[in-house]
Order: C-alpha cells, then structure tokens, then sequence
C-alpha cells in the first residue's frame, strides 16, 4: 500500500463548514458481487445516503461526498482521470486495467483469486506443462505478467465472460479465472493449479488529481473512519468478573495490544474486567480465562475502534 503522505493530514480546521465546497467523488459498483458491500461499508462510517436502482448520482446527506454507480470495469480509469476522487474495486480490476491510482486500503470483502486451473487428471500436472499450451482468461494483462514473470511461454486467449467452459468447448488447454469457494472449477471437471493473484476490494484514489489541500483532508477524514470500522470489524469486546486474586493470572491470557480497564465491584474481592481481543482468539480466550477463573463472561461486537 503506497502511504498517505501524499495527502495533506492537517485536520485542524477540517469542519464541514469550512469544506462546504469541496465534494468528494467516488465511484461503486453499480450492481454485482461488490456493489452491495460498498455501498454497506460506507454506510458503516456514518455517511447518509440513499440508493435507487438506475441512478447514476447519489449525494450524502452528512458528508461532502457523492457516490457514482459505474459497472467495476470502468472504475480504475474514471479514478485515474479525475472522474472520481476515489473508488472501490476489486484488486484485479485496478492491476487488469493497469490503472494509475493509489491503493489505499484493502477493504476486507470480496475475497477472490484469479487462479489457472487445468483438467481434472488432463496431461497438464505442473505449471512447466503449460509450455505452448492455451490458456483462457478475462485477465490477460495479468496472466501475461505472470507467465513471463515465470518464463512460460503459453498462449493467452482473452474471452470476456464463462471463462470455465473454455476447455470444454476445446477453445482453451486451461483457465485463468476468478475463484472464491471453487465449486465452478469444480462443476466444470477443473482443479486450481496455481494462484497468479490474492484479490479483495480496495479504496483507490489518484493523488495526482487531487487538487488543493481540501479534498486531501477529507480522504483523510475518510480514511481515517474506514481503518476504524476495519480495525473493529476484527474485535470483539470481553466483559467478565474475576477474583482479584486470580487477576495477575488473567492478564497473561489477555492479549497486550489491548489494555484492559479493571473495574472494582460491589462484591468485596472481586474485580470486572473488559478488555477488546481479536475475533480470531475469542474462543481460545474465553476457554482459556474461564479455566482461570474468570465468570459472567459477555461478549459483544465492536463497531469502531479509534486507536
Ligand atoms: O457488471 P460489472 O462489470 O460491474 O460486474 P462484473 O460482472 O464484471 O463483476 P462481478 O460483479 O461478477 O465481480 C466483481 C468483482 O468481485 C470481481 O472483479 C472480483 O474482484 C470480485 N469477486 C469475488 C469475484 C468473485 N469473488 C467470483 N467468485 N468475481 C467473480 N467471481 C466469479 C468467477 O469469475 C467465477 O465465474 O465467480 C465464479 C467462481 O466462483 P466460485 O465461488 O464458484 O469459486
Ligand atoms: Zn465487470
């Protein structure tokens, strides 16, 4: 991730009132696999926006933003041109487009990888058999990349959609295709050979383009909610009561990158603690805190976390 030196983080004065003439744009998915998590995450900053089918605009209430709806492919270059400030896109549309924008943030949905997969128990067992062979994509910029990259000389045969019944149709030897659960390569007699690519939604923005200080600060401001929701989004909060004499055990289960707050209770000897933990560890932690000790134990989720 390029840093965000580029943008001016000098948030003293940042009130909207101030900024009421500068507007952000960023450009979403219209419809498809991102739109709806685009749209969601944005709303899980606190901007206030309403979303109808058909429209091409859509202002926020609350903030000096608008959304443009545009179909993912059209996202990196209206961001590289200046059409839109910033945009969210899968990671393989910003690298197939070859787009020059900034990414900001990985944004936690629309996990994928663009993977080249061959016949399940076909000659191709090793990605050296792919030597002079055909393989189908609607990613040939990265395919490409990659196979020189990896000093494969194949065949790229570019198709625009249903990648997966290329070899079928004996138009292609092997597929270069998005997989997420890997139950269409599987409906189609193929298996995964090797990952040219990890994918996932990212925040892209062209620094380039951005003009004047203004807009910098409201991608900061931007910014800044979204690595917050992100951050919280991984978390779960941990309420339990403990013996104060089994506190110095305890600590040691919670992890360090939070400090816990300790409580005194009514009941004399007893102490409550919370404590964030991430989601991950959750179960491991609550056994483990349990074993020593620790009772009435509450978990709750965590919408924001500001460092
Ligand atoms: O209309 P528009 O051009 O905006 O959308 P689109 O139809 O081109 O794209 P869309 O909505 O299908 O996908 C948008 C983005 O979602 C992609 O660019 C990826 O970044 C991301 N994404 C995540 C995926 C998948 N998962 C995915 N599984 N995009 C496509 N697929 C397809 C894949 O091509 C294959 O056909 O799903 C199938 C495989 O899925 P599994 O679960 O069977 O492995
Ligand atoms: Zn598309």
């Amino acid at each position: 991730m390029p840093n965000s030196k580029k943008f001016n983080s000098n948030l003293k004065s940042d009130g909207p009132s101030r900024l009421s003439g500068h507007r952000l744009r960023i450009a979403v998915q219209r419809r498809g696999r991102l739109a709806k998590e685009s749209m969601g995450i944005l709303k899980s900053v606190g901007l206030d926006f309403d979303y109808h089918e058909g429209r091409l605009f859509s202002p926020c209430s609350n903030f000096p933003l608008e959304l443009l709806f545009l179909r993912d492919d059209d996202i990196p270059e209206y961001v590289q041109d200046g059409v839109a400030d910033l945009g969210i896109a899968g990671r393989n549309v910003v690298e197939e487009k070859k787009a020059k924008v900034d990414c900001l943030e990985n944004l936690g949905f629309g996990a994928c990888r663009l993977e080249i997969a061959v016949r399940e128990g076909g000659a191709i067992q090793e990605i050296t058999d792919l030597e002079k062979k055909r393989i189908a994509t609607s990613h040939p910029t990265i395919l490409t990349r990659y196979l020189k990259k990896n000093g494969i000389d194949s065949k790229v045969v570019e198709i625009s959609g249903s990648v997966e019944i290329a070899p079928i149709l004996n138009v292609a030897d092997a597929v270069c295709d998005l997989v997420s659960t890997g139950s269409t390569l599987k409906m189609n007699g193929l298996r995964p050979l090797v990952t040219v690519l990890r994918s996932e939604a990212v925040l892209i923005a062209n620094s380039e383009q951005l003009g004047g200080e203004e807009k910098g600060a409201l991608i900061d401001r931007l910014r800044a909610r979204l690595r917050s929701c992100l951050r919280a989004r991984k978390m779960r909060y941990l309420m339990m009561n403990v013996r104060r004499s089994d506190w110095e055990t305890l600590k040691r289960i919670l992890p360090n990158l939070s400090s816990p707050t300790v409580v005194p209770l009514a009941r004399s000897g007893w102490i409550a603690i919370h404590s964030a933990v991430p989601e991950e560890a959750l179960w491991n932690t609550i056994e483990e805190l349990t074993l020593s000790g620790a009772k009435d134990i509450l978990s709750v989720p965590v919408d924001i976390m500001v460092p």
